[in-house]
């Protein structure tokens, strides 16, 4: 017998009709997605939230000291000294033989490529021009330097560039004075490098006292933080054969399936950007997949209520998050949320993936749309609720780089995200208005402000804002140009009498102006230095912006210093008090120094033309990144799909 069935009527012989199933079905769905939603809404400590939400959702874990800058303020609230943080988490692979001979190519000369380029020089004039055939920046990053380049990503960025990256002669400068300093410097960056490579290869940081590396556990599972924060300093330092090593590690040893909790920050700053900066300036696409492959494993750390992500996150499938067990009631910080930007518009550019960008639009739009008490951002924000947890603000720890993103991110989109430049000029004239004090002896600074509060104190991280201002005084009010310049030479000043007024002449991590106390640590606990890059990056801006051959000799003094108390037989090491000569050092060699203090130092001493401003903005940890210039690349585009076709 054949059944035919009736229009309208169940299969199933349940009588239903089938449109009658579909309104049964859509409210029976509609009851689920209600009743899981609603989980949400429950106090963190529900049971039955626990049993169905991840630990994305649920109230946060303690991991121990945090990102790097915030779990020192942490620690340095708590009155204890700085420890670097330990973790063990599983060895990884080592490098197969096979593919090492697969690799190894034979290192590139940096000095060969600068002489060919010398040559090609001489019959153009490389000032603004872009030709459209072949850039100067083109025949800068030539196919020596970029084999294996993904040719459309890589070439259209660099024939967006208005000038080569490496300037005419990596940025050599022409008197013989500061070229000898340059030179220090680079060998400074070999000697750090090579002590790294030989006590503590593969590993996050080299420990320079016991020779051996430390791991830590701001980066989950992944290693070789000194590798990738070296790679662009390395190459713009003509270091080719350290480069090479590099590169190699990256492609034979770069595990990025680690299952442990990372900083999403850190790995963000760190690893991204050097990734990112790394392939922009050699068109390696091993850079880019990896930085790719990376950036996709920190989106779940974004499943949050309000899309704020949590400050830490597992890197393997689980994607879980928690905030940092000591950041107050399960709260995001400022200045990890807001440290992303660059680096996410760049992962969307390179994937033609929105994703990224969309991520980074949602915090601004929450953060553009909240209130602010009198116009400032707090430095802790609940990604449940989207509210201020507390009312601390800071230019140093817990807020900086928040604010330093803003403004960089109005300059990396070619000064067309208006949204960014005005959070960021509404942002500074609530600092200007709340923050910014004159000491009696006439020195100006940022204090904290803790709810209305002055806390009458700056930390050593607060010092990049000398940089940050001078960067902006051009695009806020065309009246306040010279007041912002001012402002930021101020700070510099500031950020130089605090290395001054020590007996190492260098400077310790926070310093007040109370109690008699102008520009000096009053704590004990506040004495150390740990190789910071913040004041130098504020002299390398402001000799750009001035060309005031002062700020070349403060960081020439800097030299003198690190090299006189940092340096020690195998590597450079940090200090525990910047105020006694016979100094205790603390054993640790940070990435950031590689990446941050030194390349900072190599620019300071170099023509203005390597890694010009006007094309490239750095990110927080010193990796450049190209301005977008979204009509030369949608032109370039084109112009490529026309000639494959
Ligand atoms: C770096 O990792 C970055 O500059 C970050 O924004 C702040 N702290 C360190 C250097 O001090």
């Amino acid at each position: 017998m054949v059944f035919r069935k009736l229009p309208g009527v169940s299969a199933s012989g349940m009588g239903l009709r089938l449109s009658q199933k579909f309104v049964f079905l859509l409210f029976l769905s509609g009851l689920v997605t209600l009743c899981f939603g609603a989980l949400f809404f429950l106090p963190d400590s529900v049971r039955l939230k626990r049993i169905f939400l991840s630990k994305t959702e649920t109230q946060p874990v303690t991991v121990g000291s945090g990102s790097e800058n915030d779990a020192r303020e942490h620690l340095k609230r708590a009155g204890k000294e700085p420890e670097h943080p330990r973790g063990v988490t599983s060895a990884k692979g080592e490098t197969s033989t096979k593919l090492k001979s697969l690799i190894r190519k034979p290192p590139v000369s940096h000095e060969a490529t600068e002489e060919r380029l010398a040559g090609d020089r001489a019959q153009e004039d490389l000032t603004l021009s872009r030709s459209r055939t072949q850039s100067a920046s083109e025949r800068v990053t030539s196919p020596d330097r970029g084999a294996g380049s993904d040719t459309f990503s890589y070439k259209k960025y660099t024939r967006c560039l208005l000038k080569p990256p490496l300037g005419r002669d990596g940025g050599k400068p022409s008197d013989p004075k500061t070229e000898e300093r340059r030179v220090k410097v680079k060998e400074m960056m070999k000697f750090a490098w090579d002590n790294y490579k030989l006590y503590a290869w593969g590993k996050n940081e080299l420990r320079p006292l016991t020779r051996n590396g430390h791991i830590g556990n701001m980066f989950g599972g992944l290693r070789g933080a000194s590798i990738i924060d070296s790679l662009d300093t390395l190459y713009i330092m003509g270091l080719m054969e350290e480069y090479n090593d590099a590169k190699e590690w990256v492609q034979t040893s770069l595990d990025l399936n680690s299952n442990g909790e990372a900083s999403l920050f850190e790995v963000n700053i760190r690893y991204v950007g050097g990734l990112l900066s790394a392939y922009y300036l050699t068109g390696e696409e091993l850079f880019r997949s990896k930085a790719m492959e990376l950036g996709e494993k920190l989106l779940p750390a974004f499943n949050t209520p309000t899309g704020i992500p949590r400050g830490v996150i597992n890197l393997g499938s689980s994607g879980t998050s928690w905030s940092w067990g000591w950041a107050s009631a399960g709260s995001s910080i400022l200045a990890e949320f807001g440290t992303l930007h660059l680096e996410f518009v760049h992962l969307t550019e390179l994937s033609n993936n929105p994703i990224y960008t969309e991520k980074v639009m949602n915090i601004r739009k929450l953060l553009n749309k909240i209130e602010k008490p009198h116009g400032l951002y707090p430095n802790f924000l609940s990604p449940v609720s989207g509210n201020w947890v507390q009312h601390h603000v800071s230019i140093g720890g817990l807020g900086d780089s928040f604010y330093e993103y803003l403004i960089k991110s109005y300059l990396m989109s070619d000064k067309t995200d208006d949204d960014a430049k005005k959070m960021y000029y509404g942002a500074l004239e609530a600092i200007e208005a709340n923050l910014v004090q004159k000491s009696t002896g006439g020195l100006t600074y940022m204090a904290e402000w803790r709810g209305g509060i002055l806390d009458h104190k700056m930390g050593h991280l607060a010092c990049f804002s000398g940089g940050m201002i001078g960067i902006g005084a051009d695009d806020g009010a065309p009246d306040k140009r010279q007041h912002y310049l001012d402002l930021a030479a101020e700070i510099t000043h500031t950020c130089h009498e605090s290395y001054t007024r020590s007996a190492t002449k260098l400077g310790p991590e926070a310093f007040r102006f109370d109690a008699g106390a102008e520009a000096t640590a009053t704590r004990l606990s506040d004495r150390y230095y740990i190789l910071r890059p913040e004041v130098i990056e504020s002299y390398m801006y402001m000799w750009r912006l001035t060309h005031d051959p002062k700020y070349r000799d403060w960081g020439w003094e800097a030299v003198e210093a690190l090299e006189e108390h940092c340096r020690v037989e195998s590597g450079f090491s940090g200090i525990r008090d910047v105020y006694t000569m016979t100094v205790s050092h603390d054993n640790m060699q940070q990435s950031f120094f590689l990446s941050e203090t030194l390349k900072y130092l190599y620019l300071l001493f170099s023509d203005d033309d390597l890694l010009p401003l006007e094309d490239w903005v750095f990110n927080t940890e010193a990796h450049p990144l190209p301005i977008i210039r979204k009509s030369c690349l949608q032109d370039e585009a084109t112009q490529d799909k026309t000639v494959s076709n």
